[in-house]
């Protein structure tokens, strides 16, 4: 059989109410489309029933491969999903799927330009929030504002959970991680920008789903600490291209 041209793969923690549709959406799109993709469910630490709920759907779905991650953190989870995958392309994408599932034929369509990542942005031209209430939007422009001033000059949306990584550039980008947590996407595009790698944004449609994990100003400050981290880690030399 040819590899799988797709690998999507889903971070999930206490998600037993927005896992099913999501991955009934996700499945009812790839029996359309004619190329052959893989899904990878990530679990790690949920008390509910994520787990077993997913290998329900693997028992149905042979393109399904849910694998139970020791340690925590989405960024963990995200990393063992990444390293994982073949492929060429390899799409983390949010358990809620907050980005219709359509959209993911932006990120393989032959119009959009060449990558090395595609990230899903909710602020390049075209792209359209539906449902946010206006604290959550203008909470995240500031972040972002925040993240452009410290790290990542120029990028207008890091935090979208839907990021597309060619596969060689995911094998180099993901073993360097060092973050675990929520701010481990901020860390891979700035050692994808100190290793040349071309990084787009791609417009999107996105809903926004209330049921959110994160804890905005809690967060918020952790991510400014881990920016702090980052810039460290730089200057020791540990995202060097010779280190990995
Ligand atoms: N495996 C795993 N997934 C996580 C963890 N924390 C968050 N996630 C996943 O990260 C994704 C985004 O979470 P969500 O609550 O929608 O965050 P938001 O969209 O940024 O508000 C979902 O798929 C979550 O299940 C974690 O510790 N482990
Ligand atoms: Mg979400």
């Amino acid at each position: 059989m040819n590899q799988p041209l797709l690998y999507i793969i889903i971070p999930a923690h206490n998600e037993e109410k927005r896992l099913p549709p999501t991955l009934e959406q996700v499945f009812a799109f790839l029996d359309q489309q004619n190329y052959e993709a893989e899904v990878l469910v990530i679990e790690n630490g949920s008390a509910d029933r994520t787990y077993e709920i997913a290998q329900g759907f693997a028992r149905q779905h042979k393109n399904l491969l849910v694998i139970r991650e020791a340690g925590r953190g989405k960024g963990l989870a995200v990393q063992r999903g990444m390293l994982e995958a073949h492929g060429e392309y390899r799409l983390m994408c949010d358990a809620d799927l907050s980005m219709p599932v359509e959209e993911i034929e932006k990120f393989l369509s032959s119009d959009t330009p060449k990558f090395d990542i595609a990230i899903a942005s909710r602020e390049a031209p075209g792209a359209r929030r539906y449902d946010e209430p206006r604290y959550r939007h203008l909470g995240g422009r500031l972040i972002n504002l925040i993240i452009r001033l410290l790290i990542l000059p120029g990028l207008q949306d890091t935090q979208c959970g839907f990021k597309c990584f060619r596969a060689q550039v995911a094998d180099d980008l993901f073993k360097r991680q060092t973050l675990m947590g929520w701010s481990f996407d901020i860390e891979l595009l700035f050692i994808a920008r100190r290793h040349g790698y071309h990084i787009i944004e791609i417009p999107i449609d996105w809903y926004y789903r209330s049921e959110s994990k994160v804890n905005a100003p809690r967060d918020a400050m952790h991510m400014i600490r881990d920016i702090f981290q980052i810039h460290r880690n730089a200057r020791r030399g540990i995202y060097n291209a010779d280190r990995a």
